[in-house]
């Protein structure tokens, strides 16, 4: 699942596991923590997190194994992630896995600056410098995972300016219309 910062992933991916039996899996939760863990690389990763800059691929792609590992499960919902092109092609290669479809939530900037302004959950990245920066990270890096997927067919897009609900009725119809 891809989609700008503040575009609804996290709330829509609860959803889904609620309904569809997928296990939700949120690079950027895994990575969040990671730094509350006091791992050797949490620092580094809390930094780049700040600066809403990408975590190398090899760092994130061994969470996100860990986690499948962990879960028992074979369904997965990854949320954020791939974030550019490097983090796709080591997640492929690593693992061996490629999506069977990819959501695109598709939000206006000014909708999503105003959702992470109001989201109050004390997240670090969520003041209007890093929100740019990451705005930023996302047109210039994140985009062109959506267009390779694309090319392939494999994007379903999302109009995620609705409200919360309206957008859960366009993500079920996807859902409902792949697992047949
Ligand atoms: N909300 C949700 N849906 C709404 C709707 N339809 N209408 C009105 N309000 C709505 O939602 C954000 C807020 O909006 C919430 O308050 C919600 O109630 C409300 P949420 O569902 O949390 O949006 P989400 O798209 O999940 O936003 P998030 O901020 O989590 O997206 P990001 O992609 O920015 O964050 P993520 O956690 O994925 O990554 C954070 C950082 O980690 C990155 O910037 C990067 O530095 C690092 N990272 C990596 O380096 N590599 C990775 O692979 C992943 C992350
Ligand atoms: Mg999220």
């Amino acid at each position: 699942m891809r989609g700008g910062p503040g575009s609804g992933k996290g709330t829509q991916c609860a959803n889904i596991v609620q309904n569809f039996g997928f296990t939700h899996l949120s690079a950027g939760d895994l990575l969040r923590a990671e730094i509350k863990s006091g791992s050797e690389n949490g620092t580094m990763i809390q930094s780049m997190i700040k600066e809403g800059k990408i975590v190398p691929s090899e760092v994130t792609v061994k969470l996100l194994q860990q986690a499948m590992q962990e879960s028992g499960n074979d369904k997965f919902l990854i949320d954020g992630f791939p974030r550019n092109e490097e983090n796709r092609e080591t997640f492929e290669s690593v693992t061996g896995i490629e999506p069977e479809f990819v959501l695109f939530f598709d939000c206006p900037e000014e909708e999503m600056e105003k959702r992470l302004l109001s989201r109050n959950q004390g997240r670090e990245d969520d003041n209007l410098e890093t929100i740019k920066k990451r705005f930023k990270v996302y047109m210039e890096s994140s985009l062109p995972v959506v267009v390779y997927y694309s090319l392939k067919d494999k994007v379903r897009k999302i109009d995620a300016a609705k409200q919360a609900e309206a957008v859960f009725e366009d993500v079920k119809a996807i859902f409902n219309s792949k697992i047949e």
